[in-house]
């Protein structure tokens, strides 16, 4: 190689056989931000000028390609040139561009590669559009180069749903055309080598492969039912279906739909979220600190929640050790584990081998003393204190005194737990959210003597079983259910005031919840929520407004879906207004003497939003959330609330 020139801080090339190597270096992930877009455009300049250069490689520095357009820049002014130049440049040049995917090529960084003449990767590269999870459609060519590519069902497919695919399944999908077995960068060069002097093969001169307009019509209907209203996602379909005309035309139209969804509320929101995401992982008093280490994990509990637990730290790759009460119940465990992995097999989502290494993984005991090689043990055993401090006390005599346990307690005290055991700096919380296999929110709790490195593996457990961890401090309900309570007061402070459970659960489903709250509490059943509130009836704030019409409707034996009555009733199953309960809570309201109004969906959303994000600042103002962004992500992820609104501490803004 010959002598390094630099366009631009982030931007350098190198000159080999004639072919002129370019790198991005722009960390943490060479989004393409307005210098390595003018370093882009300065080397183009160049390799188009220069009589000893014949082809040119792309590629990116670190371990990514270009991890798309610089999101931190969007909501400033338009700086030039902008991303769509520079690849129109790309695909003008008289001379081949090769792009040589070192790592993920995501959004702008997958439209830089479809507009150069060979994409070459290596194994571990990964290539998406995932603008659409950003509120946000491809805005550099993306909908119309990828289907001229790949056609437009399987364009579709990517687009809409912004997952990535690895470089063998691009290569197979025609996205990508080789993985480089040795040195990415060599066989780049042979490629961009190989091209020089050929007729240039530009992605946006191919014709769009004919697909059957039924298929087409159908694939996109499905899409549009799954988007539920959110622009992003049907704008993609749009620009992806008709991208069977003069390229500039489709360019013009892609380019005039990202800039307005771009500055919509929707994508601001999704940004928020995809940022939130990052900074929780960032826990003040946690910089430098070292999580234990974590290879087996012990699971007291075998029922839906510690079965879950267990195929999430085995697909995580742990050993797993799972505790019950008998041998049989132990058993029975295993038995609902082994289905949980029988039917990631049966979804494709595991494969034979990965099953069997799995299995091997995991073995039950009836014997706390089987537990004496567990570095984590998590219970997940009945929510009753006594049971819980029995099991911790009992846990002292077997495990490592460096060994950490976890309790997934969602309302007691765990700072009482911990208080019990001989190490409480020891002891955290490991809040998962049912099924644990499936749900990404886990709410990590820090107890009063909870030691640093002990949250640190916490953190670090959770991030490895693929969770999104989110750090609480003590209080009832922790994040979740505190804001939830709040959420569900409200709710039933609505209906005294006029409205009606379908009227509430419209409004919410509406706003973009998949489910009413309602609705959602016959389908879980009404008698926990009930015992707690009998719980908690001597100590309640007399003069607090209370409402009763739940307790009304358990007394009534309406426990929900399954006694097939509840807040609806279920003739044949179907959920359906039912007259008996608008009577009780027409009758609630006439012994409080309340007058009822009628709410449009507007004030009931306002309403309910409101009782959240004000129970959000207190949870701020006590300490229990680091930040409001820590409080939107439990709500998204663990109780519906619709990502595309940014949460309910977002929404107020
Ligand atoms: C787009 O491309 C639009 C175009 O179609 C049209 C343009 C005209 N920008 O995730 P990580 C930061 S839209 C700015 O932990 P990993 C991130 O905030 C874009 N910053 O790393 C974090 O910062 P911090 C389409 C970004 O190794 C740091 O990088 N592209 C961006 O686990 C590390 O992030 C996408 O949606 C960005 N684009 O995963 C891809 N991306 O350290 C988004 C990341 O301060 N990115 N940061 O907290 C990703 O999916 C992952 O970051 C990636 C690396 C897979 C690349």
């Amino acid at each position: 190689m010959n002598e390094t020139i630099e366009f631009s801080a982030t931007v350098s090339t190198m000159t080999r056989d004639g072919v002129l190597v370019v790198t991005i270096d722009n960390p943490p992930v060479n989004a393409t931000s307005v210098d390595v877009r003018s370093g882009l455009e300065k080397a183009l300049a160049h390799a188009e000028t220069a009589a000893d250069v014949t082809g040119v490689v792309v590629t990116g520095a670190g371990k990514t390609f270009i991890g798309g357009a610089d999101i931190k820049e969007f909501g400033k002014p338009a700086m030039e040139p902008t991303l769509p130049d520079v690849i129109e440049t790309i695909e003008g040049l008289s001379k081949p561009v090769v792009a040589a995917l070192n790592g993920a090529a995501l959004g702008g960084g997958l439209e830089v590669a479809l507009a150069c003449q060979y994409r070459i990767a290596s194994p571990a590269a990964q290539v998406g559009l995932p603008e659409v999870k950003l509120g946000i459609v491809p805005g550099a060519g993306g909908t119309q180069r990828l289907p001229r590519l790949i056609g437009i069902l399987a364009a579709l497919d990517l687009i809409t749903s912004g997952r990535s695919v690895k470089a063998e399944e691009a290569v197979t999908l025609g996205i990508i055309d080789e993985v480089a077995a040795g040195d990415l960068i060599e066989a780049a060069i042979s490629a961009a080598f190989a091209l020089a002097g050929k007729p240039l093969r530009r992605t946006g001169e191919l014709n769009v492969a004919a697909a059957d307009p039924a298929e087409i019509e159908k694939v996109s209907a499905k899409i549009l039912a799954r988007a539920r209203g959110q622009k992003a996602p049907a704008e993609a379909v749009r620009l992806v279906t008709s991208s069977n005309r003069p390229l500039a035309e489709g360019l013009a139209d892609e380019r005039a739909t990202f800039l307005t969804l771009r500055d919509s509320r929707e994508s601001a929101a999704l940004r928020h979220v995809f940022f939130a995401e990052r900074e929780s992982s960032k826990v003040v008093g946690l910089e430098g600190v070292e999580p234990r280490p974590v290879e087996t994990i012990g699971i007291c509990g075998l029922g839906l929640m510690g079965s879950g637990i267990a195929v999430a730290a085995l697909g995580a790759g742990y050993s797993v050790i799972g505790l019950d009460q008998t041998s049989e119940a132990a058993e029975k465990g295993r038995q609902r584990i082994i289905g949980l992995l029988e039917r990631n097999v049966a979804a494709g989502r595991l494969d034979q081998a990965g099953f069997e290494a799995q299995k091997a993984r995991l073995s039950v005991t009836a014997d706390d003393a089987d537990l004496a090689p567990c570095d984590l043990v998590v219970e997940a055993v009945f929510d009753d204190l006594t049971v819980k401090t029995d099991l911790f006390q009992r846990l002292d005599e077997v495990v490592r005194p460096d060994a950490v346990l976890a309790t997934n307690t969602s309302y007691l005290n765990p700072d009482e737990i911990a208080a019990a055991t001989a190490h409480p700096e020891r002891v955290l919380g490991l809040h998962f959210f049912s099924p644990a296999h499936v749900m990404r929110l886990l709410e990590v709790v820090r107890c009063s003597k909870t030691a640093p490195d002990v949250l640190a593996t916490g953190l670090a457990v959770a991030r490895k079983l693929r969770k999104l961890p989110v750090v609480t401090g003590v209080t009832e309900g922790f994040i979740g259910n505190r804001i939830f309570s709040a959420y569900r007061r409200e709710a039933e402070l609505l209906l005294e005031d006029g409205a009606l459970p379908h009227e509430v659960d419209a409004a919410l489903e509406d706003y973009g919840f998949p489910m009413g709250l309602f609705a959602v509490y016959d389908m879980a059943g009404l008698e926990i929520a009930w015992a707690r509130r009998k719980r908690q009836a001597t100590t309640r704030d007399p003069s607090a407004r209370y409402v009763e019409i739940a307790d009304t409707l358990c007394e009534a034996g309406r426990l929900g879906q399954k006694t097939g009555r509840g807040w609806y009733a279920y003739p044949e199953g179907k959920r359906t207004i039912d007259p008996e309960v608008t009577a009780i809570i027409e009758a609630a309201r006439a012994k409080k003497g309340i007058t009822p109004r009628a709410f449009s969906m507007r004030e009931i959303v306002e309403r309910m939003l409101a009782a959240m994000a004000l129970e959000g600042e207190a949870l701020l103002t006590e300490g229990i959330a680091a930040r409001a962004s820590d409080i939107d992500l439990v709500m998204i992820n663990g109780y519906g609330f619709p990502a595309y609104k940014g949460g309910p501490m977002f929404a107020r803004t």
